[in-house]
This record gives structure tokens, C-alpha cells and sequence, in this order.
């Protein structure tokens, strides 16, 4: 459990992280070398990898050359039980626990349970909550689950507490992929105040200053893709905006 222990003990240094989310559909080699330079130089702590689509079937080869080109740990953060890969370090074991529907919940993962122990990768537990981000997002429409509204924090709050009381090691808060608005500070901390395991945010996070928001109100993880993928320079400025924020619990 070392990448989890990471977690936790961050956590309770009050130290903040950055995970870059590589989706592979999206990346080519090039961009992948990019992505590894400026995330080496930026001190990005972890590359999140998984999509809800997995269109080309690269995962493999997009984990093996980050592990190739550095020392960040991959973690995968798959949309379906096929994006497997034992090239990574770990796996966010997530389950939809905003949603109501029984196949993400724990239908998937009886199928796939043999597989994912096979793989031997470090599984994480996730509860994985997904926020309205403002319109229907990629992993909205096909959760077939509606998201929590925007605006009901005491539903974030009750449905990370029952994640937590059930075991699962990580709460993971989701606007979804390109959000229109990303979560806001006051449902990150409303529920960053009633859990104890590590909280990761991610959706929608376009300006570093929403990003050190959103440790402030709580977050321990922030995740960002697509506004790296849009403009790669912005990796420093997150991840100098995420360090910079230091809170003793
Ligand atoms: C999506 O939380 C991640 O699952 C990241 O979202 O691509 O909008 O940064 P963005």
C-alpha cells in the first residue's frame, strides 16, 4: 500500500497534490514526452490515467513510456474494467456512489474482480462521487446516473460520510471532464470536513487559483486535464498554486 500510505501521510502533513490526468485517446507520443518534461520540471506528483471512452487501444503503451521517462507514479483512473494495465502502480477501485445504478456501484466489479487481483497492481478504494458540472459531461451521460446538483452540499457531504463509514479509502469529487463549472469551495468543504481519508477534486479546473481554492476549502489531490491539454504551460502554475498551499490539521 505505499502509494496510499503516500496519501495519507500527505494528508496529515497538510501537504498538497497535483495529478495531471493523461487520457490516452488524447495524447500521442509526442505529447506524452511533453507532458513528462514539464510534469517532471513542475513537481506534478502523480499521472491519473483513464477516460471515460477509450477509443485507441494504447493504455499500455502510453503507461510504459511515462514509466520509461519518469518516476511518477501512474495511477489509473479508468472509465470501464477494460482499462487495465499492469505497466501502472495503482488503481482507483472506484464505485459510483453518487449514482443509483447497480453496474457501477459494484456490478463491474464482480466481473472483473479475478482480473483486477490478477493485475497486482496497489488497488485503491474510491468513492467516486460525480457533481453537475453546469451540462451533461462525458462521464454523466454514460454513468446513466445523475450527477449531484451543484448546489447540495449536504448530499456531497452524506454521500462521502456513508463512502467512508463503508470502507473506501479515498473520495474522489467529480465535475466531470471539461466542466462548465467546476465544484465549489463551499460543497469541497463541506465535505472535506466530515471525512477523514485523503478527498481528490477534479472537473473543470481551468485557473490555478481555483485549483489553491480548492485546497483551502479542504481538497488533498486536484486533478486537471483538459486545461493542460489545451495549454501545457500551465502545468507549473498549478502545481506551484497546489504546493504553495500548506494546511496543519
Ligand atoms: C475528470 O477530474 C478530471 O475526470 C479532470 O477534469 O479534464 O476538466 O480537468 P478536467
Amino acid at each position: 500500500h505505499q502509494l496510499y500510505q503516500q496519501f495519507t501521510d500527505r494528508k496529515k502533513q497538510g501537504r498538497k497534490s497535483f495529478a495531471v490526468l493523461i487520457d490516452p485517446d488524447k495524447v500521442d507520443t509526442a505529447k506524452t514526452e511533453q507532458l513528462i518534461a514539464l510534469g517532471t520540471d513542475a513537481g506534478v506528483d502523480y499521472f491519473f490515467v483513464g477516460g471515460s471512452l477509450v477509443i485507441a487501444n494504447n493504455l499500455d503503451t502510453c503507461i510504459q513510456q511515462i514509466k520509461t521517462g519518469s518516476d511518477i507514479p501512474v495511477i489509473l483512473f479508468p472509465g470501464s474494467p477494460s482499462q487495465l494495465s499492469k505497466y501502472a502502480d495503482a488503481l482507483l477501485y472506484l464505485s459510483l456512489i453518487s449514482g443509483r445504478n447497480a453496474e457501477l456501484l459494484i456490478g463491474q466489479h464482480v466481473i472483473s474482480a479475478p482480473v483486477v487481483r490478477q493485475s497486482g497492481l496497489e488497488i485503491m478504494p474510491t468513492g467516486y462521487m460525480v457533481i453537475d458540472g453546469g451540462a451533461p459531461t462525458t462521464v454523466s451521460y454514460i454513468s446513466n446516473a445523475s450527477p449531484i446538483p451543484a448546489d447540495k452540499n449536504e448530499i456531497a457531504m452524506c454521500t462521502a460520510m456513508a463512502g467512508e463509514m463503508l470502507g473506501m479509502k479515498l473520495i474522489y469529487m467529480d465535475a466531470g471532464s471539461g466542466a462548465r463549472r467546476a465544484i465549489t469551495e463551499t460543497m469541497i468543504e463541506k465535505v472535506a470536513q466530515h471525512i477523514e481519508v485523503p478527498l481528490i477534486v477534479g472537473g473543470g479546473i481551468v485557473a490555478p487559483e481555483k485549483a489553491y481554492n480548492n485546497c483551502k476549502a479542504g481538497a488533498d489531490v486536484i486533478v486537471v486535464g483538459n486545461a493542460i491539454e489545451k495549454d501545457i504551460s500551465l502545468i507549473k502554475e498549478m502545481s506551484d498554486a497546489i504546493h504553495s498551499v500548506s494546511m496543519v490539521m
